[in-house]
């Protein structure tokens, strides 16, 4: 295949997660089936920045790689949302690995981000966190292709 010599294009994505109380064992609103030394529900997540385009006319799938103990750890999401719910005790990294369309001839590349649980930052912040029952941790990460494929220029660039 042509590639676009000593071209670089990039894109940019939002790594993140957040993580909510669970209501305390016995209380009315705690969801059935969850074990009972958990105490949070979190969601790790892959997703455009807002306004930008549709990630999926260049990612195809991303798998999230989460704590050995879970069943399954290994969870893939082959559309949007790009994301995991689960339910736990305690934060851990997670492997993200990123998925580009097989049209780009682009391998895999992978991420890591840790799923924040507990409160964390400035004072300020934590309050939020403690008012909202929600804790966010995001990063933007910058997906970089060097040199793409002919067709992955265009699908990008046509945007
Ligand atoms: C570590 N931070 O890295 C610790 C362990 C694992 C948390 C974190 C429940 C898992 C399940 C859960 O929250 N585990 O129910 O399988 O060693």
């Amino acid at each position: 295949a042509s590639n676009k010599r000593g071209k670089r294009i990039s894109r940019n994505i939002i790594i993140g997660s957040e993580a909510w109380n669970l209501p305390p064992i016995g209380h009315p609103d705690r969801p059935k089936g969850v074990p009972e030394d958990h105490t949070k529900r979190w969601t790790v997540y892959v997703r455009q920045p807002d306004g930008d385009p549709a990630l999926t006319s260049w990612l195809n799938k991303v798998q999230f790689k989460i704590f050995n103990t879970y069943e399954n750890p290994l969870r893939t999401c082959e559309n949007p949302p790009f994301e995991v719910t689960e339910t736990g005790w305690g934060g851990f990294n997670i492997d993200i690995r990123l998925h580009f369309q097989p049209f780009s001839g682009e391998k895999a590349q992978y991420r890591q981000h840790f799923l924040q649980l507990e409160k964390y930052g400035s004072e300020d912040l934590q309050a939020h966190q403690e008012k909202s029952g929600c804790v966010r941790s995001e990063f933007m990460e910058v997906v970089q292709f060097n040199e793409p494929t002919e067709a992955l220029y265009e699908a990008l660039t046509s945007e």
